[in-house]
């Protein structure tokens, strides 16, 4: 389990998954100084003392019952430690057991957010990485063979680059425009991003890194689009690779057929995009302008939902959905931002009361970040409905809140979050909550974005920070191919794992974790859970924007 045993994918022990060999929980990526910081102590004892590196008690304080919390299934207690603001490096221990080291410091989360924006350069498929960039994890060129259109083998096209999606080494629209928009959100939203230097391929080239990363992919999007306008759903191979290195992957890649959403997300993506780097490159910011005038045209041409599933004979992700209205709806808005053109926005009127929700921000469901889109940055916007989405917003986060005051850790997550990347749920709420603080110029849900945070970096029932590289006790086992595939013991840094899941889906997560189990404690760090265990780009990006709140002190 984690770092501090030897557990492989071919030697489990299923006995030592999920025991942290600490006995209380803190955040191991450390706190601000002056953020709120609380300790999870799941078991019996009245007060608790904070240690410093020469082991004397710096700050002590009693414990607080919070009942039976039932996500965990324990008897929890919580110590707040707020108070102790001096930087440094500290344990916390109370009745005889101790927590992971952890740091207090301005400086924080520097290095976890470098780490989890540089996990998409990591994720880079195409170019190969170089040892400067990549040091050990390194690895050559990838998946750039010409891609065959599944529907007719005489249409082909040269769609290399991109990021791979998550543990599997396929690309989808859809997905990648998820983890896009949270990414230049991150960007519009914290300036301060800009200074956080990733050492990349196109470091100092006088563009923020972030959008560096970000152009990745969007010119692999841009290739993924047909002359009509129609965008491929996905380009795979047809079933998913074994776990070997990406290079190593060189089965036949397959184009599959145009879906509304990839068409749609394609729109809203590059339209968003083209604003963003018009004053970092204009030619390329007028190729996204123009690539999203064409899909909206094929949108208004084909207003019917084109769905996605996959064809008999290919098993890679499918990220099917039941409609496309928030894709349209998102594409809408970012069009009437960009173009201030009264056509788009009828189109996001009309659909405005159509049914989906109108504060989604993943990948399945974007309809939140249309609302953003119009909320922050568009003129000439109707005000009656920036009300409705102000309100829509607040509501969202008054009705998180009281899931969190329940919650015995004071997390945003209800037994329903507990699903199949359930980190992605805690990380979207965390964005929820930064949403509403930022519409209201309140600092309403600080605490609560904190707590959340913290949840993913081992304030939670099994203690464990759920980023690699992050962290004395921290997940190591994902389930990637290239990070089994490299032979090297320790994971790349800055993945997020999809995170606990009470039906797992996998049959390794199914023999690994006993039925019954309480939701927070869903999860095995092992390679083989994919229902626990994978990483995504889509499951990275409401990190880094959660974190990227924390680095701009902003709490
Ligand atoms: O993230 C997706 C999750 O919400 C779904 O429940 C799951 C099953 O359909 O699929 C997940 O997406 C996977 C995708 O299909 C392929 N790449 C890896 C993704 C993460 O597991
Ligand atoms: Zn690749």
């Amino acid at each position: 389990m984690a770092v501090l045993t030897d557990k492989t994918y071919f030697n489990r022990d299923s006995a030592d998954v999920g025991a942290s060999p600490f006995g209380i929980f803190v955040n191991q990526a450390g706190y601000l100084p002056r953020s709120s910081k609380i300790v999870a102590i799941p078991f019996e004892c009245d007060s608790f003392e904070v240690v410093n590196e020469k082991g004397e008690a710096v700050f002590g304080g009693k414990t607080v019952s919070r009942g039976f919390d039932k996500d965990s299934g324990d008897s929890l207690r919580t110590g707040d430690f707020s108070q102790l603001e001096e930087s440094g490096r500290y344990r916390i221990s109370a009745g005889g057991k101790v927590s992971a080291v952890f740091e207090i410091s301005d400086k924080a989360y520097n290095n976890p957010l470098r780490d989890m924006l540089r996990a998409f350069y990591f994720l880079r498929c195409g170019s190969g990485l170089e040892e400067k960039h990549a040091g050990v994890y390194k690895h050559a060129p990838c998946h750039n063979g010409t891609a065959i259109f599944w529907e007719d083998r005489s249409v082909t096209a040269e769609v290399s680059g991109g990021w791979h999606d998550a543990g599997d080494y396929g690309r989808y629209v859809t997905a990648g425009a998820c983890a896009l928009a949270h990414l230049f959100y991150a960007h519009l939203t914290f300036p301060e991003l800009e200074k956080l230097e990733m050492n990349i391929p196109e470091s100092g080239n006088g563009t923020p890194d972030i959008l560096n990363e970000c152009r990745w992919e969007l010119e692999w999007i841009l290739k993924m689009q047909r002359e009509d306008g129609g965008v491929y759903h996905k380009v795979t191979t047809a079933m998913h690779a074994p776990f070997v290195m990406p290079e190593e992957d060189n089965e036949q890649l397959w184009l599959f057929a145009v879906s509304s959403m990839a068409v749609a997300d394609t729109a809203a993506i590059c339209a968003l995009a083209s604003r963003i780097y018009m004053p970092y490159d204009k030619e390329f910011s007028e190729r996204l302008y123009n690539a999203a005038l064409l899909s909206y045209k094929w949108l208004d041409e084909n207003p019917d939902f084109v769905p996605f599933s996959n064809p008999e004979g290919c098993n890679t992700g499918g990220y099917g959905e039941w409609e496309d209205r928030s894709n349209r709806f998102w594409a809408a808005a970012e069009m009437f931002v960009l173009t201030g053109n009264e056509k788009y926005h009828e189109d996001f009127k009309r659909l405005f009361s159509e049914s989906f929700n109108r504060t989604g921000l993943g990948y399945g469901d974007v309809g939140g970040l249309a609302s953003l889109a119009y909320l922050r940055f568009a003129e000439n916007a109707d005000e009656s409905l920036k009300t409705i989405l102000k309100t829509d917003f607040i509501n969202e986060s008054k009705r998180l809140k009281a899931v969190a005051d329940e919650s015995g850790y004071g997390v945003a997550m209800s037994e329903m979050n507990y699903h199949w990347g359930s980190n992605m749920d805690a990380m979207k709420h965390g964005m929820i909550f930064i949403i509403a603080d930022i519409i209201t110029g309140g600092k309403e849900y600080a605490p609560y974005i904190q707590r959340l945070a913290d949840y993913l970096m081992g304030y939670n029932a099994l203690g464990i920070s759920y980023v690699t590289g992050t962290g004395e006790y921290r997940c190591n086992y994902p389930h990637l191919r290239p990070a089994h595939a490299d032979g090297i013991e320790e994971c790349i840094p800055g993945m997020v794992s999809g995170g606990p899941n009470r039906t797992p889906n996998d049959p390794d997560a199914k023999a690994l974790v006993p039925e019954g189990t309480p939701p927070m404690k869903c999860f095995a760090d092992d390679v083989g859970c994919y229902s626990l265990n994978e990483i995504t780009i889509y499951w990275n990006s409401p990190a880094v924007f959660v974190f990227a709140w924390l680095f701009s002190g902003l709490n």
